[in-house]
């Protein structure tokens, strides 16, 4: 494949020295390593000025559904189409300079890839990859042997502790849209086995009340749960709002939540706010749930996701997520060597 030849100048100087023969372009399509000493902690979010939090009471219906301190929208950025893997379209909200510090999350891409791009073999550590389809179908294969195509609500929930190496690729005809969404994981689970869980859309948990349905990805809401273990303590909720109705789900306190909306327009926050769109992440700040409302003439879809942050030092470089520089060093080596995990690297090639 195209991808597989020399490596242009341009993607060498991202790249130490010492790994630079080692890799494909496609490992170095994340073009910074980034360190951070400490992840920001929830709580301590600096709050900008534009988004001034409220300061009155809960309203009737935060009541009603137990909240008493809604989370307020800290922070709200566009994800704009960018080109990564194999010619493949990623809006990129969580991952962006603007939100990098997001313990747990490392990345959050709405993907809408044509037949003839994708994501080829490319290798995983210390993190875990969520693949979630809205249309069309992806097809994965990895070094272990482990194969299989997703479509409409299937979720693939893949902890790449140690070593993956894997491809990618839309199957079927038409666009293949989902969202990637990578989940740190603290120190003492980066080299675990690495494990799938994949879920079929008709055995996502789905529930639907007073107007809203959600499908639990992970986590809990209206009393229904996933059947999916999060190895970092993780809720992932697609609510589905008719127009005219409003939400109020708990969040746990002193965990990261932020918000993607997918389609239509929706007050998140607090009801004096204005209406968000699509393509929007909205940071939200500390407090025990979220509240939103569709004023809309039509559905308002959006994800919830929140996770309990890591608070250790986060060290990554393309496709390999650790805590420190000594590690980033290990796992090139690693991958290169075929050793710890990426026995299979070396000879292993997509079909
Ligand atoms: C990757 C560049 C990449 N977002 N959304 C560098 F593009 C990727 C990568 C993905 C990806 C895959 C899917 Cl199916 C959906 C994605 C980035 O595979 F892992 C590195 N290292
Ligand atoms: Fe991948």
């Amino acid at each position: 494949m195209a991808w597989r030849g020399e490596l242009p100048i341009k993607a060498l100087a991202y790249m130490p020295n010492e790994h630079r023969r080692s890799l494909t372009i496609y490992q170095l399509l994340f073009k910074t390593t980034r360190t951070s000493s400490k992840r920001t902690n929830p709580t301590s979010i600096q709050i900008p000025r534009v988004f001034k939090p409220r300061t009155t009471a809960m309203s009737a219906s935060d009541a009603i559904s137990g909240i008493t301190k809604p989370r307020q929208i800290i922070k709200k950025v566009l994800s704009r189409p960018q080109i990564d893997g194999d010619g493949a379209m990623v809006r990129r909200s969580i991952g962006r300079p603007e939100l990098r510090n997001l313990d747990p999350f490392l990345l959050l891409d709405e993907f809408s890839v044509s037949s003839s791009a994708g994501f080829p073999d490319h290798p995983h550590r210390g993190f875990e990859t969520v693949t979630y389809m809205l249309e069309g179908f992806f097809a994965h294969q990895d070094f272990a042997g482990h194969a299989g195509t997703i479509g409409p609500g299937d979720l693939q929930w893949m902890t790449a502790g140690r070593g993956i190496v894997h491809s990618e690729m839309p199957a079927g005809s038409g666009v293949s849209r989902g969202l990637q969404l990578w989940i740190n994981l603290s120190s003492k689970d980066k080299m675990i086995e690495p494990k799938y869980q994949e879920l079929k859309s008709k055995d996502v948990t789905r529930v639907e009340r007073d107007g809203v349905s959600v499908n639990v990805i992970a986590g809990e809401s209206y009393g229904v749960k996933s059947p999916v273990y999060t190895r970092t303590p993780t809720m992932y909720l697609d609510f589905t709002l008719s127009p005219g109705t409003e939400l109020h789900q708990p969040i746990p306190e002193g965990w990261t939540a932020f918000i993607y909306i997918l389609g239509g327009e929706g007050v998140f926050g607090s009801p004096d706010r204005p209406q968000d769109s699509a393509h929007h992440a909205l940071v939200l700040g500390p407090g025990d749930g979220l509240s939103a409302w569709n004023r809309a003439g039509m559905p308002l879809r959006f994800v919830l996701i929140c996770g309990q942050p890591i608070n250790e030092p986060v060290v990554q470089s393309g496709p390999f997520v650790m805590n420190t520089r000594a590690e980033i060093e290990q796992a090139y080596d690693d991958y290169r060597l075929g050793r710890n995990g990426f026995e299979n690297a070396r000879q292993w090639r997509s079909q």
